[in-house]
């Protein structure tokens, strides 16, 4: 077996559909309730802001009351494994949500933005941000009104820390994709680019995703069964 030194994992939706938050993409997830290009591009919030600012707010406050699942505590487990024995996990995340942070890992980068931040086009401010802005609140950075909007990427929107994702594949010995059907890009090209460089890569989902044949490993299951098993199974336990 391949000595395993850095570890870099995507999560998408899946690891946090047992915490109560929905997916996106299966049936009554979130894109059954509203067209992708309504609100989840820049052209659908020029279009109708209140509809968009209502969206995230109504997720901003369903996650606030999710807690972490068994599969978010495994990966800061996993993280704390590691870095015992001077080994590494970054966790580059599709989710907005902050349920790695809150399940106890430290190294999570968030490529799609988070909910917990806003975005102050005003002054460019990222200020935390817990509750609704339908009501166009003044930015607390700059104390201009009616210019914060979700901290979310968007499609057509470029993603954050690229050159970082991209820089942690460059090192990495082995690339997990956990909880993501695959749909979006440049996340979903992540396994192209591990397998490119000979990086051992490992699917764990609830079913095949778009890319599964992609993958030299798959497990498939609910995530906070297999990732803790697997979790186990790394560090030796
Ligand atoms: C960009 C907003 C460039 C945040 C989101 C044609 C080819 C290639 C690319 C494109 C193309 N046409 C357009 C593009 C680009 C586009 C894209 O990929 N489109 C797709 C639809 C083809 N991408 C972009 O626009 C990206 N930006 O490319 O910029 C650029 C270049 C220069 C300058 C400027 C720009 C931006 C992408 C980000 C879009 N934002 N959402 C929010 O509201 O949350 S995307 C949205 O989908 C979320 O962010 C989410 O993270 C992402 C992926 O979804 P998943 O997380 O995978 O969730 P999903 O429901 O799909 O799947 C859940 C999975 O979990 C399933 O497989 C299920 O089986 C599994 N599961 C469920 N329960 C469990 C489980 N697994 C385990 N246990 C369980 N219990």
């Amino acid at each position: 077996m391949q000595e395993i030194n850095n570890i870099i994992i995507l999560t998408g939706a899946g690891i946090s559909q047992e915490s109560g938050i929905d997916t996106f993409r299966s049936e009554g997830g979130l894109w059954e309730q509203h067209k992708v290009e309504d609100v989840a591009t820049p052209e659908g919030f020029a279009r109708d802001p209140d509809l968009v600012l209502r969206f995230y707010d109504m997720r901003r406050e369903a996650i606030q009351k999710a807690q972490p699942n068994d599969a978010h505590i495994a990966l800061a487990r996993l993280e704390q494994g590691l870095k015992a024995q001077d080994k590494s996990l970054l966790i580059v995340t599709q989710n907005v949500d902050d349920l790695h942070e809150r399940g106890g890992a430290d190294n999570v980068l968030h490529m799609h933005g988070q909910h917990l931040t806003a975005w102050c086009t005003a002054c460019d401010g990222r200020p935390e941000w817990r509750g609704t802005l339908i009501e166009r609140p003044a930015c607390p950075l700059c104390g201009e009104a009616g210019h914060l909007r979700p901290d979310v990427v968007w499609f057509g929107e470029m993603p954050y820390e690229m050159e970082r994702i991209y820089a942690a594949l460059s090192i990495a010995d082995l690339f997990v994709s956990i909880g993501t059907s695959g749909a979006v890009y440049p996340a979903a090209g992540f396994v192209r680019e591990a397998r490119g460089q000979g990086i051992k890569t490992m699917e764990l989902n609830l079913e095949p995703s778009q890319g599964s044949h992609f993958f030299d490993e798959a497990r498939y299951g609910k995530a906070s069964e297999i990732v803790p098993a697997w979790v186990d199974e790394i560090l030796g336990n």
